[in-house]
């Protein structure tokens, strides 16, 4: 079965980030996952701009960037001018008058336009942009923190969007709270990756590529 791993960097030990990136790096680890917080979107500071930087020039495989933050037309710019074509950018379009516009920006730079659906955003409401759009980021959690508990309403969501995606061209990806038992579930059903923080992949005691062969293993 295939599916991307991609590592939420915002978890990561900041200590000694360049040996996080290698480690995640040669352990097989598919992408890596940058939260962009602006505390006002949520109530956080995760990572930046200069945070997405280092890790941007620390490895080859392709970025996940997930921005967190009010009018992101405002500044997407920023980001996309120091990411390489290909890697993805989400938006969340509760975030901004015209997420439509934002995502052509996206999409014009040569990255993979995306959007993030909070726990409590319907399809509905995001319906059209589905079309636009090559991936969805299902929150499973409301956003801001890692570590949360897993919000069961949200599987209906799940079920519908894995319904919709052939149809609609868009690629599924599960971000929070996400355990061996998910991707048992819903690796089948077709999604098509899972954000690892720290329910699954970091301050787990062991090497990263051990614990990314086991998901692999069990899942596959
Ligand atoms: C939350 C963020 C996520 C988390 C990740 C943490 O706002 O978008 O990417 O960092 O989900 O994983 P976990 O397993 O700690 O919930
Ligand atoms: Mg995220």
């Amino acid at each position: 079965m295939d599916f991307e791993l991609t590592a939420s960097m915002m978890c990561a030990n900041y200590g000694n980030l360049e040996k996080e990136i290698w480690e995640l790096d040669s352990g097989g680890i598919d992408s890596f996952h940058i939260d962009i917080m602006d505390g006002r979107f949520v109530p956080n500071f995760a990572m930046s701009l200069n945070d997405m930087k280092c890790v941007a020039g620390k490895t080859k495989k392709p970025l996940d960037v997930h921005l967190m933050i009010e009018h992101p037309n405002n500044n997407v710019q920023l980001f996309l001018d120091n990411l390489r074509p290909g890697d993805t950018v989400y938006i969340h379009p509760e975030a901004e008058y015209h997420p439509s516009t934002t995502l052509q920006k996206i999409i014009n730079a040569g990255m993979v336009p995306g959007i993030a659906i909070n726990p409590g955003t319907s399809v509905e409401t995001v319906y059209e942009m589905l079309r636009i759009v090559k991936k969805v980021l299902i929150m499973t959690v409301n956003p801001g923190n890692a570590g949360q508990m897993y919000m069961p309403y949200v599987g209906k969501k799940i079920t519908r969007l894995l319904q919709l995606k052939e149809e609609m061209g868009f690629r599924t990806y599960w971000d929070g709270a996400c355990s061996a038992e998910k991707i048992q579930v819903f690796a089948p059903m077709g999604m098509d990756g899972f954000v690892l923080g720290t329910t699954l992949l970091f301050g787990k005691g062991k090497p990263y590529g051990e614990v990314l062969q086991e998901i692999r293993r069990y899942a596959g």
